[in-house]
């Protein structure tokens, strides 16, 4: 019970992971989730969403210098993506392992990017850097009460 309040109580880390436009257009929809939802992370939020064009600027403020930001705020735009928070123990680092390195070609087999992508500016899906951005992030793309709260019957077989 004293876990339980201390659980209660305290904060769970949570990430933003969202399959990009070209990770909806491919197909790669139900293989993306899967393989954060195997890990064993816990879903809070999810939707099938059109980004206004604000909204993606906002999300990636932090690169809007860079040569490449009209080109990426056209590509997220260009098509729906899909949201997600998705909360655990370490789960943003985690899930930035499973997505691997931002270029495809650099990144591992076996993770996300490398067994599916083969460029940066089409690397199927974004996961938050840090728990404070996964928060913010999670804060930008989702309204109030559009996150779930609930237990999963398989957290006893996943945390001892
Ligand atoms: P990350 O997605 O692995 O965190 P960031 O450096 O935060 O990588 O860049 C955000 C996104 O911007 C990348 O996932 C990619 O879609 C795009 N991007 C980054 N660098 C380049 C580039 O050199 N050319 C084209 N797109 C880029
Ligand atoms: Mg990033």
């Amino acid at each position: 019970l004293l876990r339980k309040i201390f659980f209660f109580v305290q904060e769970v880390e949570q990430t933003y992971i969202m399959i990009k436009p070209d990770g909806v257009q491919r197909g790669l929809v139900g293989e993306i989730i899967s393989r954060f939802e195997k890990k064993g992370f816990l879903l809070k939020g999810l939707k099938l969403f059109q980004c206004p064009k604000d909204l993606a600027q906002e999300h990636y403020k932090d690169l809007k210098e860079r040569p490449f930001f009209p080109n990426l705020i056209d590509y997220i735009t260009s098509g729906p993506v899909v949201c997600m928070a998705w909360e655990g123990d370490g789960v943003v680092a985690s899930a930035r392992k499973l997505i691997g390195a931002t270029n495809p070609l650099q990144a591992e087999p076996g993770t996300i990017r490398g067994d599916l992508a083969v460029q940066t500016g089409r690397n199927v899906v974004h996961g938050s850097d840090s728990p404070d951005n996964g928060k913010r992030e999670i804060g930008l793309w989702f309204k109030e009460g559009e996150l779930a709260q609930w237990e999963s019957v398989q957290t006893p077989w996943l945390i001892e």
